[in-house]
């Protein structure tokens, strides 16, 4: 008995994400700058919870975590400011010069203290939390340390596909509470595509009546990787509008912003299945797509899809509050516009170039419509060509060039290149012993050495790199364990990627030293995830 009490000691321990003797302290992302000093304070039940305001959601989440996960009962009182010992004090005293979200935490032996304002007052308890044992006993020892820290970018986004497979609310809550421990703010909700259109849109119910369904799928030898097989699994699925609701309050309580993607001109078939008349050929009998790859019926840019659109941002726009809306833009065929007489006479009206400047014609009349609501457009790079819309933001995908371009004509650009690893449908090792994959190599150290900011672009075009994202595409991803098993421990090779200074990224220290504790966390928390191995293994 005495063997198993002690293993089940051992275990606890162990689920502390945090290393005393790791000069980091075990945190990922790595801060800015931690310097420990000696002695330990001690969390117990006799702990009180100090805060400016006790209705702050940072605050509220401590509170909650420390109830459900640390078993600790702490209810939190307004800081008067007589501050007694044993204390942990969040406050926004001590924050002058610090930068953005950021925040500095103080353990001593006798309190705790986060000095943060806003978002940073939730990145110093994601800090703290990690120094806190999850199944501590009652009392648990945090070390002596004095840690101040802030992002080097403001975007720091994970993208998460739920068109190609459909994953329900729970799950989406999963996802951003990774999010969230790891210092992510940017949810991007690919919400709409060839092969499912999956948000409730009040004016138009056959988007999710028609467009919500795909009876089968073929999957297709997309990179050559497989023999063609064909799934008869049904993929159904989308969110009511109260759904998406609760997940863009859910998200916002942990400081993430969530960022819708309504995909146009192309990844349109779901759409046009639901309503033939937004094609430019409304008798050709669209369906909702149940092969992979690109499909060469797009949206006409006809006044009936524009009003169309715009009926779906509002109701859109109702929803998310994000100031960015995402309009995808890419891969769209232009072969049905050229052979469209309707599209030739709009290419001569507008004085357009060609087919690629009616796209551009297509997503500037699209990003007038939202600046006029106050919202802005993000685009994949894909809307450069043709010439860009003047207030649009670039999400750099097929490479870093799309961005560099961009960057140059003062643009914001988020990268997200697959070239840099941050495709986390790709695999992450020996093709022969992964699970089947698109195609693309991303093993955790090429994800790890990511660096947003390419040489080419001096300092003032280097202020246009918002940040970075990871993307989860998921043709050949349909279940959650698979999602999980993609994703860990790559994002937390990109939290360090959009959050740690560049002079303290460090790979060995990363994935020999700090990450066993986290995936041991992972572990305890009851998540699947690959088991790093070296390049190529
Ligand atoms: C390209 S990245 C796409 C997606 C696919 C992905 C697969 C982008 C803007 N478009 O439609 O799912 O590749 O890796």
């Amino acid at each position: 008995k005495k063997i198993i009490l002690l293993l089940v000691a051992c275990v606890g321990l162990g689920t502390a994400r945090a290393q005393d003797n790791n000069p980091n302290l075990g945190i990922i992302p790595a801060p800015v700058s931690v310097k420990k000093t000696s002695g330990a304070f001690t969390l117990s039940q006799e702990t009180t919870l100090l805060a400016d305001s006790v209705d702050n959601k940072a605050v509220i989440f401590l509170a909650d975590y420390l109830k459900n996960s640390a078993m600790l009962h702490i209810p939190v009182k307004q800081n008067s400011g007589t501050i007694a010992n044993n204390s942990i004090v969040l406050t926004s005293v001590g924050t002058d010069g610090l930068p953005a979200e950021g925040y500095r935490l103080t353990i001593t032996s006798g309190n705790v203290t986060i000095a943060a304002r806003g978002a940073g007052m939730f990145y110093g308890i994601q800090t703290l939390i990690q120094l806190i044992p999850a199944n501590k006993s009652a009392t648990a020892k945090l070390p002596c340390v004095q840690i101040e820290d802030y992002p080097r970018f403001g975007y720091r986004g994970l993208m998460l596909d739920v068109c190609r497979h459909f994953f329900n609310v729970q799950f989406v809550k999963k996802y951003i509470d990774l999010m969230a421990a790891y210092k992510f703010n940017r949810f991007h909700w690919h919400l709409t595509d060839d092969q499912g259109w999956r948000i409730e849109i009040k004016k138009y119910p056959k988007l999710t009546e028609i467009g919500s369904h795909r009876t089968s799928t073929v999957i297709g030898n997309y990179h050559d990787r497989t023999p063609q097989q064909y799934d008869d699994t049904p993929v159904d699925g989308y969110y009511t509008q109260d759904e998406i609701r609760d997940v863009v309050k859910y998200a916002a309580d942990r400081y993430i912003t969530v960022v819708p993607e309504i995909e146009m001109p192309g990844h349109a078939m779901a759409a046009l299945a639901s309503y033939p008349e937004l094609g430019c050929e409304p008798d050709l009998g669209y369906q909702v797509q149940t092969t992979w790859g690109i499909s060469k019926n797009v949206y006409c840019p006809s006044d009936k899809t524009f009003a169309f659109l715009e009926d779906v941002l509002t109701e859109v726009m109702e929803l998310f509050p994000s100031k960015y809306i995402h309009i995808g833009g890419d891969e769209a065929p232009k072969d049905v516009w050229k052979q469209s007489e309707f599209c030739q006479k709009l290419i001569k009206k507008y004085k357009l170039k060609d087919e690629e400047g009616l796209q551009s014609y297509f997503i500037q009349r699209i990003e007038k419509f939202l600046n006029t609501k106050g919202r802005s457009i993000i685009g994949w790079d894909e809307i450069l060509e043709g010439g860009l819309a003047p207030n649009a933001t670039v999400m750099s995908w097929r490479g870093e060039q799309g961005g560099i371009n961009a960057a140059k004509q003062n643009h914001d650009v988020i990268m997200t290149p697959g070239s840099g690893g941050l495709y986390l449908d790709h695999a992450q090792g020996k093709l022969s012993t992964e699970p089947l994959t698109i195609g693309g190599f991303a093993p955790l150290e090429k994800t790890y050495s990511y660096d947003p900011t390419p040489e080419e672009l001096n300092n003032d075009q280097k202020k246009h790199i918002l940040g970075v994202q990871a993307n989860m595409w998921t043709e050949y991803i349909a279940t959650e364990n698979k999602i999980e098993y993609m994703l860990l421990p790559r994002m937390f090779a990109v939290s360090e990627v959009a959050w740690t200074p560049l002079a303290n990224k460090n790979f060995k220290d990363f994935s020999e030293v700090r990450l066993p504790n986290h995936l041991a966390w992972l572990d305890k928390n009851g998540f699947d995830y690959r088991v790093p191995t070296a390049i190529g293994a």
